[in-house]
Order: C-alpha cells, then sequence, then structure tokens
C-alpha cells in the first residue's frame, strides 16, 4: 500500500500531535490558521544542506539519506517533509507519496508548504532507511525568460522529521540534522525548463557529511492546496519518421507531463527524448515555439537487461516526441505518457448535439489541466510557464466549472497577497519573479476577480475575508495613479492579444488602455463593495460606493460621444462598458447594438484580445443578442474558439492565429499551443448553452435557464456545486422543447423553459429532485 497525503484537517490533528505539549491547551478540531502558520518555531529538525563542494556547473541532484532503527512495531508513522527546491522522497526503497514536484511553489522566500505523509506501511521494525532527493526546481532552476537561474535562493536544503508512534504508545522523532549524510546518484541536472538527465551508471554514494543551516526566514505552511499527481495514460497513435528523418512519436493529445520508457540496450548508450507541441507544415518536429527551453529527457542506460525511465523535477508541454539513441526502431509499448496535474476532483461535464463545441470543451479541459499545476501558469511548455495574474483571472470561473478549484485558488491567492507591493499594485506573475513587475489594469484585479468569483461559487466567506486587505489595497494602488478619478499611468498589457489584421487594411482592434485601465478600476471597486457588504463593512460600502460614482463619471466623460459610442470603437471597449456598467442605463442598449455591429463589420468574428474575450458572449446573450453570440460561438474561420479545432487543436492556444491557414506558424517570440486564457468561453457554454447558473453564492439557488440557438438540438450537462450534483439535459425533437433537471438537496431552483417565440416560461422555487419539463 502506498503511502498518502494526510489532508488539511488531519494534518492539523497529526500536527497538533507532534507539538503537543507546546500546545496543550489548544483543541485538536479547532482549525486557528495563526497555530498553523506558526508551526514553524515547533519543528525539532533543522534544515539542512550538503557538506561537499557543489558542482555548480552541472547542478547534480543532492541524495540525503538516514538510517534508523524502529524499535517496535509501528502503530503509526507521518513523515513531515518540505525543502528549498524540490524533494522526493524513500523509505526503505518505496517511494513516499503520490505527489510529484513537491513541496509545489509558493513565494519560497516568504513562505514553504510542507506535506505530512501517512508512511506508516512503509516503515519496518528493525533497520530502516529514510533517503531524499532534492532538484534544483523553481527555487534555483533554470527557470522562465532566459533560463534564469538561483531566482530564489543559491543552495538547495531539506527539512524533515518522522514521527513514529509504537504499539506501546512510545513516540519517536527522526529529524534532518547532522546526523544525515549527503551525496549523489543517477539524476546529474535537472530543471524545470529544460529536462532531467539521468546516468544509470551512477551509483548513489550518500557517505558525505551535512551542514545545518537554519536560515530560513520564511513561514512553514501546511498544504492545503491540491497536489500535483499522475492522471490519464496516453500511448502514441502514430510511430513515424519525418520527412526530416526523425524519429516522431504521437501521442495525439497536447498534455502536460512526462513519457515513461522501457528501454534496453547497451551500457552508456545515450537516449534523449525531445518534446514538440506540434510539427510544422512539412510534417516536421518543431520547437521552436519552445524559445530556450531545452524541454530534454537524457537517459544513459546501464545495459543490464530492460530499464525504466521518467524525469523526477522537470515537466513537459507535448504531444509529440523526438527520439535519439535507440538501437533499434521505437517500438510504441516501450513510450507511455501521463498527464500530470493538480489533484482536484471534476465538477463539471459539458456535451450538446455540434461535435466542434464538444471538442472546443476538450480542448478547454485539457488547458486546464495542463496549467493547474501548484499554480495557475500561462503556459506549460516554454521558457515562461509563470502564475500570469491576468490569464489567471480570465479563467477562474471556467476553471471552476470544470473542477473543484477552491483550495487551489485560496492558497495562491495567499501568495498574490504576499508578493502584493507596499503601494498595492500587483505583481504580473505570483509568485513573483519578475522583481515586482506590477500594476497592469485586468491583470492586477486577480485580487478582486478570483476572491469575488469563489465566493459566488463555493459561497465560501472565508475568501473574501483572507483577501480582503489586498483587494483594498488594489483599488487603492489605482485611485493612488488616477488624475481627477481617472487612472491614466503606468504601463499596461491592454486588451492583450487582440485582433490584427494580416493585411495593412487598417482593421486592427486597438482598444486604448486607459479606457481598459478605468473599467478595471471601477470593476474592482465593484468587487471590493460587494465584498465589503458581505463582511458587513458598512463605512468600506460608503466610501467605496461614492467612488465608484466617479469612476465612473469620469470615464463618460473621457471615453463616450453624445451618441453614445466610445472612444476606441472596438468590441472590447462595448463589452467592457456594458460588462462592467460603465454606461447609464438608458444609453446600454445602443451601445450594445454598436457592439452587434462591430462584430458584423468583420464579417461576424470576434476581435477581442485576453480582456474582452470572456465577457463577449455574456454581454450578447445580456442584451437580447444571443443569436449573434452563438454566431460567433459557431464561426469557424480566423479569428473565432473554432478555427483552431479545424486545424487539429487539442488544447487552447495562446492566438487565435498560433498556426495560420496555410499550415505556417505564427511568431516563435510567442506561440503556445497550450494557453487557457480564451478558454474562458467555457463558462458561457455552462451558463447559456447547458443553462446552470448560479442563482446565489454557492448555488443554495441554482437558476437553469438555456439559451437555445445556433441549430443545437440537445445538450447535457451537470455540476457538483457544494449541495450536492446539478443534471440538466434538455432536447428539442418534432418541434418540442423537453427538459430534464436534478436539483441536489439543500438547493431550490428557479427554471426558465424557452419556447419558440422566444418568450420564457418560468418555474419558481422548485425544491430538490429530480423534473421533467416540456414546452
Ligand atoms: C505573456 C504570457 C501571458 C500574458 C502576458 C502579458 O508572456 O504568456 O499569457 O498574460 O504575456
Amino acid at each position: 500500500m502506498r503511502s498518502s497525503l494526510i489532508k488539511p484537517g488531519v494534518l492539523l490533528a497529526a500536527i497538533f500531535m507532534l507539538v503537543s505539549n507546546a500546545f496543550a491547551q489548544k483543541d485538536q478540531s479547532g482549525a486557528d490558521p495563526a497555530f498553523l502558520h506558526n508551526l514553524a518555531t515547533e519543528w525539532q529538525a533543522h534544515w539542512i544542506q550538503i557538506g561537499y563542494p557543489e558542482d555548480s556547473l552541472n547542478h547534480p541532484s543532492q541524495y540525503f539519506s538516514k538510517q534508523f532503527n524502529s524499535l517496535g512495531k509501528v502503530k503509526q508513522a507521518r513523515l513531515f517533509i518540505t525543502s528549498r527546491g524540490l524533494y522526493e522522497a524513500q523509505i526503505n526503497g518505496k517511494r513516499v507519496g503520490n505527489a510529484y514536484l513537491t513541496p509545489g511553489w509558493t513565494s519560497y522566500n516568504k513562505r514553504i508548504a510542507y506535506q505530512a505523509w501517512d508512511v506508516t506501511d512503509l516503515v519496518k521494525k528493525g533497520d530502516n532507511i529514510l533517503q531524499v532527493t532534492l532538484g534544483d526546481g523553481w527555487y534555483r532552476g533554470a527557470l522562465a525568460f532566459e533560463n534564469r537561474r538561483n531566482y530564489f535562493g543559491t543552495k538547495l536544503s531539506l527539512i524533515c522529521q518522522l514521527e513514529l508512534t509504537y504499539t506501546n504508545g512510545h513516540k519517536e522523532i527522526i529529524s534532518s540534522d547532522d546526523s544525515w549524510k549527503s551525496g549523489e546518484g543517477p539524476i546529474r541536472q535537472s530543471s524545470i525548463n529544460n529536462g532531467e538527465t539521468i546516468d544509470h551508471n551512477r551509483l548513489l554514494q550518500v557517505d558525505k557529511p551535512v551542514k545545518i543551516v537554519d536560515d530560513y526566514a520564511g513561514k512553514l505552511v501546511p498544504t492545503e492546496s491540491y497536489p500535483a499527481t499522475k492522471h490519464e495514460v496516453f500511448k502514441p497513435i502514430n510511430v513515424m519518421t519525418t520527412p526530416k528523418g526523425e524519429k516522431v512519436l504521437d501521442f495525439g493529445q497536447n498534455l502536460v507531463g512526462w513519457v515513461m520508457l522501457k528501454v534496453k540496450g547497451k551500457q552508456g548508450d545515450t537516449i534523449t527524448i525531445q518534446h514538440a507541441e506540434v510539427l510544422d507544415k512539412a510534417g516536421n518536429f518543431y520547437i521552436a515555439n519552445l524559445r530556450g527551453a531545452q524541454a530534454t529527457s537524457t537517459y544513459i542506460l546501464k545495459g543490464q537487461g530492460e530499464e525504466f525511465f521518467e524525469p523526477h523535477f522537470t515537466y513537459f508541454g507535448f504531444r509529440y516526441i523526438q527520439i535519439k539513441g535507440l538501437r533499434a526502431d521505437p517500438d510504441p509499448e516501450d513510450f507511455t505518457a501521463v498527464a500530470v496535474y493538480a489533484d482536484m476532483q471534476p465538477s463539471g461535464t459539458f456535451e450538446c448535439s455540434n461535435p466542434m463545441l464538444n471538442k472546443l470543451q476538450h480542448n478547454i479541459q485539457w488547458g486546464q489541466k495542463g496549467n493547474f499545476l501548484y499554480v495557475p501558469t500561462d503556459c506549460p511548455q516554454r521558457d515562461e510557464r509563470l502564475g500570469w495574474t491576468g490569464d489567471a483571472q480570465v479563467f477562474a470561473r471556467t476553471a471552476a466549472y470544470n473542477f473543484d478549484v477552491q483550495y487551489f485558488f485560496k492558497q495562491w491567492m495567499v501568495d498574490v497577497a504576499l508578493d502584493q507591493r507596499k503601494d498595492g499594485a500587483v505583481t504580473f506573475v505570483v509568485p513573483d519573479i519578475l522583481d515586482g513587475a506590477a500594476g497592469s489594469a485586468g491583470w492586477g484585479d486577480v485580487s478582486t476577480v478570483v476572491p469575488w468569483t469563489m465566493y459566488q461559487v463555493y459561497g465560501d466567506k472565508e475568501i473574501l475575508q483572507q483577501q480582503y486587505e489586498s483587494m483594498k489595497k488594489w483599488v487603492g494602488f489605482m485611485t493612488q495613479n488616477s488624475t481627477n478619478d481617472l487612472w491614466n499611468k503606468g504601463d499596461h498589457f491592454g486588451d492583450w492579444l487582440s485582433y490584427h489584421s494580416p493585411t495593412d487594411d487598417g482593421s486592427d482592434a486597438i482598444t486604448d488602455k486607459y479606457e481598459i485601465a478605468q473599467c478595471f478600476y471601477a470593476y474592482s471597486t465593484q468587487l471590493v463593495i460587494n465584498a465589503a457588504r458581505v463582511l458587513g463593512k458598512t463605512e468600506d460600502v460608503n466610501y467605496y460606493s461614492a467612488l465608484l460614482n466617479r469612476i465612473k463619471d469620469a470615464y463618460r466623460k473621457e471615453y463616450t460621444t453624445y451618441s453614445g459610442r466610445i472612444l476606441s470603437n472596438t468590441q472590447s471597449s462595448y463589452v467592457l462598458a456594458l460588462q462592467f456598467d460603465m454606461l447609464l442605463e438608458k444609453d446600454r442598449p445602443t451601445a450594445a447594438s454598436y457592439l452587434v455591429s462591430k462584430i458584423r463589420a468583420y464579417d461576424h468574428h470576434l476581435t477581442t484580445g485576453f480582456l474582452g474575450t470572456p465577457y463577449l458572449c455574456h454581454v450578447l446573450s445580456r442584451f437580447g443578442h444571443t443569436k449573434e453570440a452563438y454566431r460567433l460561438l459557431l464561426q469557424d474561420t480566423y479569428p473565432s474558439w473554432l478555427y483552431p479545432i479545424k486545424m487539429g487543436a487539442t488544447t487552447i492556444w495562446e492566438r487565435w492565429d498560433g498556426i495560420k491557414p496555410d499550415g505556417s506558424f505564427q511568431t516563435t517570440a510567442m506561440n503556445s499551443f497550450n494557453h487557457y486564457a480564451y478558454g474562458a468561453i467555457g463558462d458561457w457554454m455552462y451558463q447559456h448553452i447547458a443553462g446552470i447558473q448560479a442563482g446565489s453564492p454557492g448555488y443554495q439557488q441554482v437558476i437553469i435557464r438555456p439559451d437555445l440557438g445556433g441549430g443545437l438540438t440537445w445538450c447535457k450537462a451537470s455540476y457538483i456545486c457544494p449541495q450536492g450534483k446539478i443534471i440538466v439535459s434538455w432536447k428539442i425533437a418534432d418541434g418540442k422543447f423537453t427538459l430534464d433537471a436534478t436539483i441536489p438537496k439543500g438547493s431550490t431552483a428557479v427554471v426558465y423553459l424557452p419556447n419558440a417565440e422566444g418568450k420564457n416560461i418560468q418555474q419558481k422555487n422548485i425544491p430538490a429532485g429530480n423534473y421533467h419539463f416540456s414546452n
């Protein structure tokens, strides 16, 4: 039986026992956050480092070991462990736990998560050996742009303590200290961007001293997020030789993880596996879009029978691999790709009568799987892979439909607040590795949008409490950078990657960056008001409500015309103004019709970038233009959601035209094929096609309101809300609309049935149960 991660509640009790003397007065069940966060001071263990001169060029993995004798029968064994760098632990040669790339990625210098593993089954009576391997990982390995090294520190270190409880009640703690040994072994180098080298000829040699380095100034906190674990496995669907003569295997899905390899060969044979997302027009292996990331596994064989390899301290975003160094043609049986991502529970399903939309849903989910690995990353493959705040903000609502992401975001938001600058600016990426670069509209708003979205979805007020100061600080930053309530300073990313015309016909859809900034200034202020209401902070409600009025007034004076146009006159200008209620009520329908005319002007194509796209179809639906929303959704020429699918995409692309119609690529400088941001349409599909909406925070009231259109004849979807599973299934047959719905216990529902004329028949306060409606 394998060791398992102790979940936060249990973990608390376990830690409680560990430090019970110091905290004898505390109640085990009370999850007092201060108690959790102060634990670091109670560790008995020391931080330890290797005690020999390091090969500072190659950075081979560091191995630590401790032999211990267990005196009696062990009733319970728990390993508390974390590291600066990534760790993998083994007891008596068996791997501890099912998580990879532990301890995950946080703003390491401020806090590091530790894990508590139940290892009772791994410890035996008598002699035992606890061994831990460290890799550079995010802590000091080649990371992000230009393979920057040593971002968080220059030295790896380990802290762990193994708590043994014997059947006779006696307790013993084995801690990391100067009795441990250190040394080297088969992993010769590893980094997030570049991959890993394993040499099976290098025996484990762990006989050198260690050094105690109790210099960690941050906090050790228990893991409350979802660890990265192995999920789906894939066998190659095709083994080919490309026109250039490369041996390439295709796994059929752009995924994130690695390849497990079985191989036979001679001693010293060197096998390399390089990873790629796409093949080029000619069918050759294409890696230029990975920029500086080598993304290569290198394996050196011992040459004695069948050998097994997989990397430990890296990951790749790929669909294809190129293999070199085999003595024979690759046998597909020897290769297994495994998807590695956050162990979050699936929460939503969506299926309808249009196969292209089903494929879109598949791609959205795979975009999420590939980029939810401890932090929400922009992309998983090139020399970047960062927690870009804008991307996370636009995708959060969709993410929560597909998977339970409550603790994933709740934990990451702690780092958002920790990395937030003193002046309130929210960093572009979290954990921040860009030296405090911060303050872009639409990116910094992650600080308000994500807590509010999570509250809407899970009804959990705690995240609002946790983030409230950070939310206010962000609005304070915008206020401070405003003149007469206009936020018109600083550098912004704007409506990132919006439409640029392939010909110089002047049709680029550029939205003024300060016009956008003003919309987000208003939106974040609104969300602070909402949070203040929930938390009962009346003074704040008053202060921010007055501010919001001034922000909107200033917007209307600066950016709108007498006839109701908006300065930049792009789809995104109208979308943001309408979504965030920037215009007077009477002027909104006119603005919505300008939006529609802007869509028609591009022959029913969207022109929005990262910031406009998530709200585009929502705004169309809200103002009675659902038909136009469906038309956009079903568009399959550039720019559109379905165009990449026509071009063979299995994930969401960074750009609307990552691969152009003639098969050529967009710029190598920025062309990821696994970027979830544009997948934010998923939210509209659940809310408007399936019709599953939250009528109140945490779905105590469910709204079921499908909007028919796009020639769809059926849709089946489900969503696990905090009360249980909501199921909606509707169809149109013989001119008749029928809907089946399941409402979970603890929720009531309002169901709207669309009829042929587009009028709605409403059924209110429907209690839990299964229902059949027809119209
Ligand atoms: C790119 C990232 C990300 C985006 C920023 C502005 O490099 O991939 O998606 O948020 O830039």
